[in-house]
This record gives structure tokens, sequence and C-alpha cells, in this order.
């Protein structure tokens, strides 16, 4: 989504700074964050309300584009995918998809969406299709996953588009909401609805989605953390401070915007996360 960024980006910067060395290879996975105790290793609807921070590892650092406007990040068949969306305030954005080239950071363009009517938002592949989201039109397209030929067009119950992710069956989609949706690949009838709750109040402006090993994770606009999501309960049951990654982006160009966009790259049990107009695109692993 697209939003002005200028008092979040100051906010955020100062925030940023109480985060740091939370990328200690081999430290402890979970620290328990919240009141009560119980066991690690929460099931999806079985958590018992503890929420985890959970640690990471920094495995690798990629170039990204800096005119890629992050909305979508996922892996597929081992290449790494990136939808973005466009901004008047930098005109070299576009709303579009493709590979990422890791050496390079560009983005190889499947497809591209006319600019003057639409917002690119996320994107996933489901059983030979590819599925993206609009902002604020309401309409989504399909593509065939082979040719990325354009397929059909849909609309959904949301007023808005924001990130998209499958458990294998289904379209999972953010809107801005506390809730995230549930769609038929096929009809795009609403299937059901979670609401996302931290600590029992519901957690607004969920963004980029990727489910991982039975779990939702999502971006939250403007905060540099992910929510590890219970897709039963909707309940927030971990946290992922990125606020060290996103002070570097910033750091290393002062034109970076929100971190967005988680993508799981299964076979080699990695996650990328980026952001908007980040110069760069962090592998990191956390226990999950
Ligand atoms: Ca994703």
């Amino acid at each position: 989504m697209n939003k002005n960024f200028g008092f979040w980006g100051a906010f955020l910067l100062i925030m940023g700074g109480f985060s740091s060395c939370r990328d200690t290879p081999g430290s402890t996975p979970e620290a328990s964050s919240a009141a009560g105790s119980g066991s690690s290793g929460n099931r999806a609807g079985q958590d018992s309300g503890r929420i985890s921070l959970l640690n990471y590892q920094v495995l690798n650092v990629y170039p990204h584009d800096t005119t890629s406007y992050t909305e979508g990040l996922l892996v597929q068949d081992g290449e790494l995918y990136e939808s973005t969306g466009h901004t008047e305030e930098v005109p070299s954005t576009r709303s579009l998809f493709g590979t990422v080239d890791l050496k390079t950071g560009h983005i190889g363009v499947k497809a591209e969406l006319d600019r003057n009517k639409y917002f690119g938002e996320g994107i996933v592949f489901l059983k030979g299709k590819i599925y993206q989201l609009t902002y604020k039109t309401r309409i989504g397209f399909v593509y065939d996953a082979r040719t990325f030929r354009k397929l059909q067009e849909f609309t959904y119950p949301s007023e808005q588009g924001w990130g998209m992710t499958t458990d294998g069956t289904y379209l999972i989609m953010s809107d801005s909401t506390p809730d995230i949706h549930y769609l038929d690949p096929t009809t795009f009838k609403l299937v059901r609805s979670i609401k996302v709750m931290e600590n029992n109040t519901p957690v607004d402006q969920v963004n980029e989605l990727e489910y991982i090993n039975g779990y939702i994770y999502a971006n939250r606009y403007t905060k540099n953390y992910i929510l590890k999501i219970d897709p039963v309960t909707g309940r927030v049951v971990g946290k992922l401070d990125l606020s060290s990654l996103n002070e570097q982006a910033r750091n290393k160009y002062p034109g970076s915007m929100e971190m967005n966009g988680i993508a799981y790259d299964s076979a080699a049990d990695k996650v990328y996360v980026t952001g908007k107009l980040w110069p760069d695109i962090y592998a990191i692993r956390f226990m999950h």
C-alpha cells in the first residue's frame, strides 16, 4: 500500500535505535515477552497467549533495486519473485512483478500494470496460476504461472488489497484491517476470516504475508517487525524485530521506506526480507 512516510520514517529511525544484536548466531530462539509461562513450540490453534520474541540470524545480503516499491515477495521453484507498486513521489517506481536477480537486485519483469489504472500489490502462486491484488480498485488479476499470460480478472470483498499468500488451498489476503481473509481461488468467495489479535487487542495494517509451516507471518505497515500469527485463532504468538535491518537500510540508502516483504525458501529453510526502495535483501534464518 502507498502512504506518505515522512513522519513515520523519522519516528522509526529514532525507535530503531533500541534494537541491536538481534542477529546473534546460535542465540536462543525464543524468549518470553509476555506474562505467563508454558512450554515453547506452540501449535496452531492451541497457543497459550504467550508471545515469543524470535531471534534471527543474517545468512546473506543481496542487492535490491532502490526503485522497487515492494508489495509482495515469495519464492517459487527456487526463484525469488517480487511484486511492486508505484508512487508519484518516486516516478521511477512501477506496478509489476517478476523474478529478482540476486546478483543485481533487478526484477526481470513478467507482467506490468497500467499505472494510470492500477497500483500493484501482493502476488501468490497457486496450482499453476499467479494471483495479483491491486490497492484500491478491488480488482485482482490471474496469470498463467508458466507463460505469465493474463487469464482473467476478479474482485474481492475487501475495500483494499494489500498482501497475499496461500496455505496451498486458499488465497490468503490482508486489506489494511486486522482481518486476514481466506478466498476460494476459483470463485473468489470469502471462505473465512481471522482477526489478528495481540494480547486481546486487534492489530491493524497487517501487510505482506508469508505462510510458513502452518503459521502466517506478516509485516505490519510502518512497523519494523514481523508477526507470527496462529491461522486458526488469529492470535499473535511470535514476533520478529527487524529494526536493526531497517536502520541498516536507511543508513545505506536514505530513500529507503518501510520494511515490507517476506519470502520463505523451504528448500534452503531461509527467509528473504526487504523493504520498499531498500538497497538490500536479507536472507535470514529463525526458528519457526
Ligand atoms: Ca510473501
